[in-house]
């Protein structure tokens, strides 16, 4: 309850921040962000949003805050279309269960973009396997609108959730993104090395993109990209950092 209390203050203080984690081609150049969210609490230390998410999502907080996120993100993307280094980036924003099954997702994001002017063709939204879980034809639908505007659609810690096949086959996805547990542990164990192997293929054969994340050193990244994938995220690459650290970080590639 006081963390509930202190979120509702923060929401009308703006102690939210956005964090964002470059993410990078093959051939070596970054094609766009992710998006996390940090809570700034005046004289404290940052909250990680593992700790604070699913509170929002309990109190029914992440609604205004998901819209701050999308907002934020959106006027990111118009800054960033204004010059010709920053243009082509995407932004890719998390979203919450509750966010995505509330009624009125769709036109909030739509009003988002159009209040914003943002390029919705750059902005991408990551789905979780358990978000998938309900309502699947609902959601099916609402992201068919969505992508009617341009947006691309990831599915995030792929591989964790138990989602079947038939059902990865009929989401109008864009890009399949390997959880970084499986990413962390290739190396020291032959089944998490089988798994990534089989989705980096599986995303190749129903031809998605697909991004291993949390790649944290050279074995892992020339691993990944002898295996057929073609986009790197994570501590190897960059950090997830405020965006006037973003601005001055040297596209330095490993
Ligand atoms: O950035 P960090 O590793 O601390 O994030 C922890 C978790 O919080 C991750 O699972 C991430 O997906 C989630 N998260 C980060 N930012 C957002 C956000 O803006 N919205 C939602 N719904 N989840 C987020
Ligand atoms: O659930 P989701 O995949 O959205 O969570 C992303 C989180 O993973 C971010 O909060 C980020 O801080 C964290 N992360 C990103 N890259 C790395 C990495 O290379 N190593 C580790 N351990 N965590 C990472
Ligand atoms: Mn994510
Ligand atoms: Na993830």
């Amino acid at each position: 309850a006081e963390l509930e209390f202190g979120l509702r203050r923060a929401l009308k203080n703006q102690e939210f921040i956005l964090y964002y984690q470059p993410q990078y081609h093959a051939e070596g150049e970054m094609t766009g962000v992710e998006a996390l969210i940090r809570w700034q609490p005046p004289e404290q230390p940052l909250v990680s949003p593992g700790d604070f998410i699913p509170v929002a999502e309990t109190t029914g907080l992440i609604l205004p805050l998901g819209q701050w996120i999308l907002r934020t993100a959106c006027q990111q993307l118009v800054s960033w279309s204004e010059h010709p280094d920053t243009a082509h980036l995407t932004i890719a924003v998390n979203i919450s269960a509750a966010q995505m099954h509330h009624n009125s997702f769709v036109d909030d994001v739509l009003s988002i973009l159009q209040e914003t002017g943002a390029p919705a063709n750059r902005l991408e939204l990551e789905l979780t396997e358990s978000l998938l879980i309900d309502n699947i034809e609902q959601t099916i639908e609402k992201m068919l609108l969505l992508k009617a505007e341009g947006i691309r659609f990831s599915l995030d810690d792929f591989g964790t959730g138990f989602s079947s096949l038939s059902l990865l086959i009929s989401l109008p996805l864009d890009t399949l993104k390997v959880d970084q547990a499986f990413v962390r542990d290739m190396h020291r164990d032959a089944r998490d090395l089988a798994v990534v192997r089989t989705i980096i293929d599986l995303g190749r054969s129903l031809a998605l993109n697909v991004i291993a994340e949390g790649v944290e050193n050279l074995d892992q990244r020339d691993a990944l990209q002898r295996f057929g994938c073609r986009s790197f995220q994570g501590f190897l690459y960059a950090r997830p950092m405020p965006i006037d650290a973003f601005a001055s970080h040297k596209n330095t590639i490993p």
